[in-house]
């Protein structure tokens, strides 16, 4: 192994050493990660590393601690773990967590085991939220690992993406990992638009995230802009002049001015992209497929990608072409399906599992920006709730997460989450009590009401 091959602490670096004798010492692993894209990524950059160094490995995908304990390897949980490590604690296999998850009940009383590794950046003074995320601390692992594992960069900073650490730039231990991947050779730039496609027209019919209201989905009005910016429909983004992209980005930006979206959620439509040359995917690619690949109950076929399957990999964009496809048609409705309260904005979605994503690009590309919005699913005896803010209103001391959390306890449901992104559960008949109250705390709150 390589040591000292970042600035991370000394107690922290001793874990990674006993972590690496224990991969030294066994030829066969259970990896056991979260359930989501970051998790994906985490999972793949550890079985691509155990299988480079022909170690046998099983990986599975879990939300909450595993039913069963697999029994007969060492088992990595990645991105996930540190909410269980009391449970972790008493299981007879060697253990290692690589989790970055913050546990606000702390863990302290959690003994030092002889086989087991618990690794939380939180533990280190290192912000585990913004700074490094499962697939960034499994990336370094694999390269504290072998030095030779950097072209796992791709796999692992896609996590950090997905985890929304990329968000005005990679910080922290994120930051370093990209910097050192760029020095390496292990990735390349180049600066552009958030939007791909098969071609730039594809590209704006498919565009949801970012979404450009009046634009994205409208197949007449993108041919009419092309059309006037004399930009050919069928040509490849990258391959369009410079003179012409700097105008079909200033129309795009105007689309967003228009509404009132703040200047950092503008911004972000346009950046640098990271591409690994081994295989030409980039990151922010990588981490939209991987995404898709999750929200659609399809962990299994992301990590499939990520070991080189090319199969899985057209079955995936597939996946993301549909759902983006969905998305914008939802997108393109929800200004009519609004409803308002003084202030507070909420919708219905059927899809329970969709309106949390909605009600996110919603306010970040469409929405009225001075209320939060909230997107309502009936279920069979509850409706399940998404709530989601602006970061002025969080600047404003707005805390979704709290509110969520003591409005539905009042009422007997329960709620939690961040301060921008928090979700909530109340039976039916509780639902207007609830929008009502929180109508009345977020107008107090924001000062409006
Ligand atoms: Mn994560």
């Amino acid at each position: 192994m390589e040591g000292n091959l970042f600035d991370i602490p000394g107690d922290l670096e001793k874990k990674f050493e006993k972590t690496i004798s224990i991969l030294d010492d066994h030829d066969r692993f259970r990896l056991i990660t979260h359930y989501d894209a970051d998790g994906i990524s985490a999972g793949a950059v550890l079985s691509r590393t155990v299988m480079k160094y022909q170690k046998g490995f099983h990986t599975t995908f879990i939300d909450s601690f595993p039913e069963k304990v697999p029994k007969g390897s060492p088992i990595i949980f990645t991105d996930i773990g540190n909410s269980y490590l009391d449970r972790i604690s008493e299981i007879e296999e060697t253990v290692i967590v690589l989790d970055h998850h913050e546990v606000r009940d702390n863990n302290s009383s959690i003994p030092d085991l002889e086989d087991k590794v618990f690794i939380n950046p939180h533990d280190h003074g290192i912000d585990g939220s913004q700074e490094v995320s499962g697939g960034t601390l499994a990336l370094l692992l694999a390269i504290t690992y072998d030095n030779t594992n950097w072209e796992e960069a791709l796999y692992g900073l896609a996590g950090a993406a997905a985890d929304k650490q990329a968000i005005g730039g990679f910080t922290g231990l994120n930051l370093q990992l990209l910097e050192a991947s760029l020095d390496k050779g292990h990735l390349e730039k180049r600066t552009g638009l958030f939007i791909d496609g098969e071609s730039i027209q594809n590209a704006l019919m498919k565009a949801c995230d970012p979404y450009f209201p009046g634009i994205s989905g409208e197949k007449k009005k993108i041919k009419k802009i092309l059309e006037d910016l004399e930009i050919d429909p069928d040509a490849k983004l990258e391959s369009i002049g410079l003179e012409k992209k700097r105008k079909l980005n200033s129309l795009l930006v105007l689309s967003l001015l228009k509404r009132d979206i703040p200047v950092d959620v503008i911004e972000s439509i346009y950046g640098t992209h990271y591409i690994s040359p081994h295989d030409g995917l980039e990151v922010d690619i990588l981490y939209k497929l991987l995404n898709s690949c999750a929200r659609n109950d399809r962990p299994g076929l992301g990590l499939s990608l990520c070991l080189g399957d090319n199969k899985a990999f057209y079955e995936a964009k597939e996946i993301r072409d549909r759902y983006r496809k969905q998305m914008i048609e939802n997108l393109k409705t929800l200004e009519e399906r609004i409803e308002k309260k003084e202030n507070i904005q909420y919708f219905y979605e059927e899809k329970k599992t969709r309106k949390g994503e909605l009600a996110g690009l919603g306010m970040l590309y469409l929405l009225e920006q001075d209320m939060p919005v909230l997107g309502l699913t009936e279920l069979d005896e509850d409706v399940d709730i998404s709530a989601r803010a602006t970061k002025n209103m969080v600047e404003q001391g707005l805390d979704m997460g709290e509110l969520c959390d003591r409005l539905a306890e009042r009422l007997g449901g329960d709620g939690g989450g961040h301060d921008i992104a928090a979700g909530a559960t109340v039976e039916k008949d509780k639902i207007d009590a609830f929008l009502k109250a929180m109508d009345e705390e977020v107008g107090k709150l924001l000062g409006s009401g």
